[in-house]
Parts: structure tokens; C-alpha cells; sequence
């Protein structure tokens, strides 16, 4: 359907309705599991509401979105045709990459609602994982997978000019999301907003600089503000953190990719590496002696010099096998088939940049997490404020020297030494 603004008379369905549309509308169940079936809210995320409709035989998950923001409420409203693109967003995702996120399964537009794959224990939510330092071999390599895939699918390196147009034209009405994303991660944290939040009065001195008195900061996130409304480099999960994650020991699955719009391919990679950072940063309460690295966070470490390496290798992987130059994706293909290297240096630049908008988008996304409205629960968790706010300030303090300075860095190894510094 159309991009619809109207908020409509929202109203939240009732069981019995649910259950009678999971039979009648979306043909989930049939009317003989009527008697069986069970709802059950279990949302934890800051923005709609996720049950589970089960029988003893099966289960599916029923994401619906709130007229609001709902870790706010109706004072911050916000549209419903998030759960539209959400659909079209897991849709794509189905197409490229099937076994990496759960199976969508019904759109009802009438109430703004997925019915997609339940994934069942032991499926975690990635981020509750990470805080029981539980480690897992195919993350790295899967969520690499994910977005080379993705990215690359969507962006004008594969499709023609006009089909892309459309593309950029069709997600740019999810405005509402991505205003969302400018003003919570791009500006709300440099400035004096009702919404921010940190640990307090620990923190106070430390977001008082960053308010008032970093230039360099100001000037750093103010570019990067402008790179994510302006760049269209390809479709975008646009909150790739690790709560949009759900793993076994052996499967990862990507979900809620209601902010997806065509924006900076480094948002989304920059998203992953920042949570893994902030989960890194959070490992400092285990320490007992100052700058050890545990065996687990240096896991971390290496997941994210795996990731980042995996996520590039596969880009151009993709990039080198299967791009459309005959139906005008790629860069001038004559000029390209004549001269190999040509072609190599094009794509070590593509790449460059990429690499340093990765980390630029990981440490605005740091920093948001920590003195901004949404926090992360690697670091609420910690009881004792005054050993929080230690991980916090060696995480902003490391966020800052990696956003002014994310030109300077070579490759992902060196950002990862540059943590440990910090750590
Ligand atoms: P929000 O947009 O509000 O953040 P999410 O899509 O992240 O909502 O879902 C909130 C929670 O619901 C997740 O953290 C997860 O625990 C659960 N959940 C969502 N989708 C699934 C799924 N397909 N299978 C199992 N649990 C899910
Ligand atoms: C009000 S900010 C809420 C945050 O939760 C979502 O998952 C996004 O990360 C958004 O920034
Ligand atoms: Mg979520
Ligand atoms: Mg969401
Ligand atoms: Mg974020």
C-alpha cells in the first residue's frame, strides 16, 4: 500500500481479536487451534509491542507499533507506518539473506502489525548474551554476511540508476524514524535536552565539556549528522545494535529493522562495533587489576577486528562476482574492463570511506548510549556508580578520540588498540 501518515483510530487489538485475524485474516492457525491458543506480551525493546501466539505445537511472534514512542509515551508520538516499512525491510532481507533474520509471515496494515517466525529459546537477544560473557564462533562472520549482503544488494552498485531512484524515493518516507535517529544521536547528547541522562554527578563533568567546551567534537558530530541525512549509499537496517540481534551458539538472526531508509552504509556497521565496544567498556567491572584484559574482552576484540575484516573481504567478494555492470550498477564498465587496477583503486577508496564513517557512527553511537536518552543495559546494569561511571568515562573518552580523529586510522586493528588504551 501507499506510505500511509494518517495515525488512524489505533486502537490495541484484544486477544480474541488477535486470534481471530491470526485465523481468518492471516491464516497463521486454523480454527481448530482456536481453543489452544495463548498470547502473551513480551516486548523489551523501547518502541512497540511483541507478543507470542502459541499452541503446544507452534509459535509465532506479532510486533505491533504504538501511536508513541513507548519508552516515553503519548507525549513523543510517532508513526505507525513504521511497521510498513519494517515488512518491506525484512521482505528485502528475505530475498538477500534468508537464514540470517526470522521468516516474515503477514502484514496487516489495518493495525499496524508483522506476524513474522518466532525464535524460540534458545534463541537470546544478542546484547543478554554478551552480559553473560557468553561467546559465539559465527557471529562475526554472520553479521558480516548480513550486511555486505544487504548493502551491497541495495546499493547503486548492483541495481540500475532508475530502479535505485525509485528505491532512495520509496524509503525516504520514513522520515519520522530517521528525524528520530538525528535528534536522540545527533543532537540531543551535545545539548541541553529534558531527554538526556547519565550517572550522575560522576558523569556531570565529563558531559558539561562535551556540551560547551569540545569544538572539535561539535564540528565531528555536526559532519556526520550531515553524512546520515544526505547520503543515500544503499538501503540501511538503520538500528543495527546488539538488542537487534538474536543468537544460539551456532545461529545469529537479525531483527527490527523498522529505521531502514537509504542512508550511509557505515551507520549500520558503526552500530554493531559501537555495541560490541560498549560491551567491552562494561567488562571493566570483572577487572580487578587496572588495564588487565580478560579473556573475554579480548573476545570481544577480536569479533570486532573479525567482523569488521569479514564484513569487507565479503563486500567486495560480492562487489567482484556477482555485480550488474551490464544493467548499469558499478562504476563506467568500459573504462573499468580495460584497466584492473583502475577498478582496485575505486574500490580501496569506496571502502576507505566507508570504514571511516564506521567509525564515526560507532562513536556517536557510543556516546548517545551513554548521556543520551536510550541507554544500554551492559552498562545500567552495573550497580555500584561509582565503577560504572568508570567504564563510562574510558568509553566516552575513547568514543571522542575515535570521532575526531576516524581519518587517521589504518585499518580496524589499530582501533581496536587504540580500546585497549582507553580500557
Ligand atoms: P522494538 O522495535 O520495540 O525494539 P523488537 O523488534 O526489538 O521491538 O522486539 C522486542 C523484543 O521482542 C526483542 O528484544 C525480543 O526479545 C523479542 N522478539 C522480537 N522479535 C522476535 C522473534 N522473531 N522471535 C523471538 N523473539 C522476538
Ligand atoms: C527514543 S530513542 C529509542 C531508541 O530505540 C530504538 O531501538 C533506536 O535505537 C532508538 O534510537
Ligand atoms: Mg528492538
Ligand atoms: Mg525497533
Ligand atoms: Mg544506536
Amino acid at each position: 500500500y501507499e506510505c500511509d501518515r494518517s495515525q488512524g483510530n489505533w486502537k490495541q487489538m484484544d486477544a480474541q481479536s488477535l486470534k481471530s485475524n491470526l485465523i481468518n485474516k492471516y491464516n497463521v492457525f486454523s480454527q481448530a487451534e482456536e481453543s489452544s491458543l495463548q498470547v502473551s506480551e513480551i516486548g523489551d525493546g523501547n518502541l512497540n509491542l511483541v507478543f507470542i501466539v502459541s499452541t503446544d505445537l507452534k509459535q509465532v511472534i506479532v510486533k505491533q507499533a504504538l501511536p508513541y514512542v513507548r519508552c516515553v509515551g503519548p507525549t513523543w508520538p510517532f508513526p505507525l507506518n513504521r511497521a510498513f516499512f519494517e515488512y518491506e525491510a525484512l521482505k528485502f532481507h528475505n530475498q538477500v539473506a534468508p537464514e540470517l533474520i526470522p521468516k516474515p509471515l503477514f502484514f496487516d496494515k489495518d493495525n499496524s502489525l508483522i506476524v513474522m517466525e518466532y525464535l524460540a529459546p534458545p534463541y537470546i537477544i544478542l546484547r543478554k548474551g554478551l552480559i553473560q560473557r557468553i561467546k559465539y564462533p559465527k557471529l562475526a562472520k554472520d553479521i558480516a554476511m548480513f550486511s555486505a549482503k544487504t548493502h551491497f544488494y541495495s546499493s547503486p552498485l548492483h541495481l540500475d540508476n532508475k530502479t535505485y531512484r525509485e528505491k532512495v524515493s520509496f524509503w525516504s518516507e520514513n522520515t519520522e524514524l530517521c528525524a528520530l535517529t538525528e535528534q536522540v544521536i545527533f543532537s540531543d547528547p551535545y545539548v541541553d535536552s529534558h531527554y538526556n541522562k547519565w550517572t550522575t554527578p560522576q558523569l556531570d563533568d565529563i558531559v558539561k565539556t562535551i556540551k560547551i567546551a569540545d569544538d572539535e567534537l561539535i564540528v565531528a558530530i555536526s559532519e556526520l549528522r550531515h553524512k546520515f541525512i544526505t547520503s543515500k549509499e544503499a538501503l540501511i537496517h538503520g538500528d543495527l545494535h546488539t538488542g537487534s540481534i538474536m543468537v544460539t551458539e551456532n545461529e545469529t538472526r537479525v531483527i527490527d529493522p523498522e529505521f531502514a531508509f537509504y542512508g550511509p552504509i557505515g551507520f549500520d556497521t558503526g552500530a554493531f562495533v559501537a555495541n560490541l565496544f560498549l560491551n567491552f567498556f562494561s567488562q571493566k567491572q570483572h577487572e580487578n587489576e587496572v588495564n588487565q584484559i580478560s579473556e573475554y574482552s579480548q573476545w570481544l576484540l577480536d569479533t570486532t577486528v573479525s567482523f569488521y575484516t569479514q564484513y569487507e573481504e565479503e563486500f567486495l567478494n560480492i562487489w567482484n562476482t556477482k555485480s550488474n555492470v551490464q544493467n548499469g550498477g558499478d562504476f563506467p564498465p568500459n573504462l573499468i574492463n580495460k584497466n584492473n587496477n583502475i577498478k582496485i583503486a575505486i574500490q580501496i577508496k569506496y571502502l576507505k570511506n566507508i570504514f571511516q564513517d564506521t567509525l564515526g557512527f560507532a562513536a556517536a553511537k557510543m556516546i548517545r548510549r551513554i548521556i543520551g536518552i536510550a541507554h544500554v543495559e551492559d552498562l545500567d546494569s552495573i550497580s555500584d556508580l561509582d565503577v560504572r561511571s568508570k567504564c563510562e568515562i574510558a568509553a566516552i573518552k575513547f568514543a571522542r578520540s575515535l570521532m575526531v580523529n576516524r581519518n587517521q586510522f589504518k585499518n580496524i586493528q589499530e582501533v581496536v588498540d587504540l580500546a585497549k588504551v582507553y580500557y
